[in-house]
């Protein structure tokens, strides 16, 4: 999953997309990358970043969603948004994917739309909301917690209609977590893998190989990878990522390595 951020204040990315043509000479270079899926996002939601509201969101995806009902889209689209009329949108616009990082807890109709529209969705662990989720986040036990919240949210997506099938769970690295929590979620996947929903891995860039290896945000594809890659083997099922070429390609070396022929 590659990722294209239509904002002015992304932690990676921020401002570079907001010109529809760079949005979708974007859209075009993720596909091209190798990506299966573009998560497209109108709201920053790194730590300490303020919420944007529908109509501000709706304004800056508005010149990609026409040109996307216009003109079809090179791969799958995913919504990354947590409000119903954004996610309406979008999959008027063709998106077939809501990823949601309040998993459905933000906007009480966003559930019952996806299930409405047969759309799927990724719902995301997340302790506290953006703007404050990385106050001191602490936990007893943080992965038998995130698992009890992903079991949680994905029975109340069940409860508002949208099939089992249609749901992918994300432990949501970063979001609410200290870089121990990352780690241990990262290095325990497979105790989340059990509840049976494919993951979705969000470790690109992220703030904790600034931690980890003093590393500028522009100097993180190395950490990125390995990670990412560790993630792929402890069983992610998809990688939310900025660099989609080289993703790939560590994805690549993966599967040859262990004999798959990539048609998974
Ligand atoms: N991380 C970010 C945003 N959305 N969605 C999922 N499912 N998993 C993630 O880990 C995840 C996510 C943060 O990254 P980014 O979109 O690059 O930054 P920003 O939120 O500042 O736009």
């Amino acid at each position: 999953m590659g990722v294209l951020n239509v904002t002015p204040d992304s932690f990676s990315d921020g401002g570079d997309f907001l010109d529809p043509q760079a949005a979708l000479a974007r859209l075009g270079e993720i596909a091209a990358g190798g990506a299966v899926i573009c998560d497209i996002g109108a709201e920053s939601t790194r730590p300490g970043s303020e919420p944007v509201g529908a109509a501000e969101e709706l304004r800056r995806l508005r010149p990609v969603l026409d040109e996307l009902t216009r003109g079809g889209a090179p791969l799958a689209i995913s919504i990354d948004t947590a409000k119903a009329s954004v996610a309406a949108a979008a999959i008027g616009a063709g998106a077939v994917l809501v990823n949601d990082v309040t998993a459905g807890r933000g906007d009480p109709d966003l559930l019952p739309l996806v299930a409405d529209r047969g759309a799927a969705v990724c719902l995301v662990h997340m302790r506290g909301e953006p703007r404050t989720m990385q106050a001191h986040p602490r936990y007893g036990d943080v992965v038998g917690e995130v698992r009890e919240f992903l079991e949680e949210r994905l029975a109340a997506a069940v409860a508002a209609g949208v099939p089992e099938e249609r749901v992918l769970l994300d432990p949501g690295i970063g979001f609410g977590k200290r870089l121990q929590d990352n780690l241990t979620l990262l290095r325990e996947l497979p105790e989340l893998a059990a509840i049976g929903r494919p993951l979705v891995v969000g470790v690109s860039r992220k703030s904790m190989f600034g931690e980890l290896l003093g590393r500028a945000v522009g100097e993180r594809l190395a950490g990125s990878l390995a990670a990412g890659l560790l993630a792929v083997d402890a069983g992610a099922a998809v990688l939310r990522v900025h660099d989609v070429p080289e993703t790939a390609d560590a994805i690549g070396v993966w599967r040859a390595v262990r004999g798959d022929d990539g048609e998974e």
